[in-house]
């Protein structure tokens, strides 16, 4: 099989990323997306073997664009890197891009462990895949992991820079009218060390519901 490059979002994940860019599955290659870690994230994901990025302007969806121009393979994934995903279940995302079954595999949070999903962000997501719903995408989730074609995601041109880039993304793939798979994946509570920048706090969750309504206006 073609190499797979896996596009790791970053931001003071250090004590997370040995175990994340471990349980990559042979094949799968870290890009790890640093702006402005100061728990030496980079120097911890260099040292697994993970090539490092610095992306000078901040914001997740800054950080999986700049991903997304480096990587250099046919399919690119994005993964958070908070050890919350498994790396392990991103071959069955790619199965389905390879044989031509879905444009864009995604993943749907099955919490495994208490405290995995808080309510207010569980509650959070159902509202918006309701809102994706009624757009003809057959989602469940906003998926933080994801595996699609890169030229095609380059295409799609999502604009977001911030927390608003996994839901503009399924609503250009819905207007494009895509086909999106959805696959149940292993939810788990962070690493324990590092810390939420969106649901375990009120400031990173209204941030996050400001950068989504942004994307649905
Ligand atoms: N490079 C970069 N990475 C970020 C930024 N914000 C978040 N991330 C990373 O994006 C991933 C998702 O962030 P999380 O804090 O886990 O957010 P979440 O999973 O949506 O929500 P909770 O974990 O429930 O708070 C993690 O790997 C973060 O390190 C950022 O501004 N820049
Ligand atoms: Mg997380």
């Amino acid at each position: 099989m073609d190499p797979v490059d896996v596009v790791l979002p970053c931001l003071d994940e250090a004590a997370a990323l040995p175990g994340v860019l471990a349980a990559l599955p042979a094949g799968y290659r870290a890009i790890v997306v640093d702006n402005g870690s100061t728990d030496g994230s980079p120097s911890v994901a260099a040292s697994c073997g993970a090539m490092v990025v610095h992306e000078p302007r901040k914001g997740y969806g800054a950080a999986v664009h700049t991903g997304l121009e480096v990587a250099g393979s046919e399919i690119v994934c994005f993964l958070d890197a908070d050890g919350s995903l498994d790396p392990g279940e991103l071959p069955a995302l790619v199965r389905l891009v390879v044989a031509g079954q879905a444009k864009l595999a995604v993943g749907r949070r099955v919490p495994v462990g208490r405290g995995a999903w808080p309510w207010h962000a569980r509650l959070g997501n159902r509202v918006l895949a309701g809102i994706l719903r009624r757009r003809g995408l057959p989602v469940t989730d906003i998926a933080p992991m994801r595996a699609a074609r890169r030229t095609d995601l380059l295409e799609l041109e999502v604009r977001d820079r911030a927390f608003g880039y996994p839901l503009e993304l399924l609503i250009r793939a819905a207007a494009a009218r895509w086909p999106v798979a959805e696959l149940p994946v292993t939810y788990r509570p962070r690493t324990i060390g590092t810390r939420s920048k969106v649901s375990g706090s009120v400031r990173g969750t209204l941030r996050a519901v400001r950068d989504m309504a942004g994307v649905l206006r």
